[in-house]
């Protein structure tokens, strides 16, 4: 039996030693210290020995059992820590062949066109603000002297969560916020970009899309504020040579109120389709913030006053880039996409 422990102890350090992975030890494992494993046999089989050479046995037996976990065990930890040479030999690793190419991202065209629109505002010394894009009727609505019976407060027109609450139709909710907490007595220069929600879809309107509005507010500010600013916001974003003209207009709450027109950014301002031979293409809404809304929000319109503007971020994108269809913007085409990186 001792001899047979020797025999065993011998062949098992020279199958280990050979295995050359993590697989070939399991199976050597297996076969001498498995259910029916050579060692385990043997151990089984002590009970049919002389009694008196059973201790002796038993104890061989147990010795070969431990140091075959032993070797296993380092083996298995010399497999792990081959050298970076000996792995690309076993594995086969063409080191001279090219790596695979990152693809890389890029922004999307809407994300550009808003920096640059954030970039030049910052420029002029207004700050950058944001709001919730779940509003209560009375941010979104009521405090910006929308009547009860305006059609943007329809259900058709505008997305509810709850007759209180909406997806934002405008981020003008976000000027009422700020102005409630710096009112009555400091000023206000402050720009609100984000996303805005209606109920329309087609080349043209899509139910998402961004806005990034404007508000100044202070002693002494005047339409000709208005206009400076928004002059050298088109220059900066559309070329030197743009010219800027307002429209009287109605929104409720301005008064006065504009539309304002830009060189047409296709021909120049001669005439084509994009401007409908008129030269002119419409990019702005704006006008001076309505003294009910300055009230509402705690400013005393006796005591300053405020410009207000807004301008759809996709249609921006459409002239500067000549794009045709707003729903490029959402469809994920790479093809499209890949164009601005
Ligand atoms: C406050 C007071 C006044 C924001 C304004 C417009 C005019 C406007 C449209 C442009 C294209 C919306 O995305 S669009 O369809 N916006 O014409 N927005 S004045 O006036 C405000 C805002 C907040 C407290």
């Amino acid at each position: 039996m001792l001899n047979q422990i020797g025999k065993l102890e011998q062949e098992v350090r020279a199958a280990i030693k050979a295995a050359d992975d993590l697989g070939q030890l399991e199976e050597i494992r297996g076969s001498y210290l498995g259910k029916k494993g050579a060692v385990t046999t043997l151990l089984r089989g002590i009970g049919r020995i002389p009694v008196e050479s059973r201790p002796q046995v038993g104890q061989q037996a147990n010795a070969l059992r431990d140091l075959i976990e032993q070797l296993l065990a380092q083996r298995a930890e010399c497999l792990k820590q081959l050298t970076t040479g000996e792995r690309w030999e076993r594995e086969r690793i063409d080191v001279t062949l090219p790596g695979r190419p990152v693809a890389l991202g890029g922004r999307h065209p809407l994300t550009l066109i808003l920096d640059e629109i954030k970039q030049i505002f910052i420029g002029l010394g207004f700050q950058v603000a944001r709001g919730p894009d779940v509003e209560s009727d009375y941010y979104n609505f009521e405090a910006l002297n929308i009547p009860r019976d305006h059609p943007a407060r329809d259900m058709q027109d505008s997305f509810y969560l709850s007759p209180q609450f909406l997806l934002r139709t405008h981020t003008s909710p976000v000027q009422i916020r700020v102005m409630e907490r710096l009112a009555p007595g400091l000023p206000v220069r402050i720009i609100a970009p984000g996303k805005v929600y209606r109920r329309d879809d087609d080349a043209t309107h899509c139910p998402m899309f961004h806005q990034v509005e404007g508000l100044a507010v202070d002693r002494g500010v005047t339409l000709a504020d208005l206009k400076g600013t928004l002059s050298l916001f088109v220059r900066e974003m559309f070329g030197s040579e743009m010219k800027v003209r307002l429209r009287p207009s109605f929104f409720p709450f301005t008064e006065p109120s504009a539309e304002v027109d830009i060189s047409c950014v296709i021909c120049g301002g001669g005439g084509c389709r994009t401007c409908g031979q008129s030269g002119w293409v419409e990019v702005l809404g704006a006008g001076m913030v309505h003294p009910r809304v300055l009230k509402i929000s705690g400013y005393d319109p006796e005591d300053v006053t405020g410009f207000a503007f807004g301008m759809g971020v996709e249609r921006l994108a459409m002239l500067k880039y000549g794009i045709d269809d707003m729903r490029h913007f959402f469809s994920n085409d790479f093809r499209f996409l890949r164009q601005f990186r």
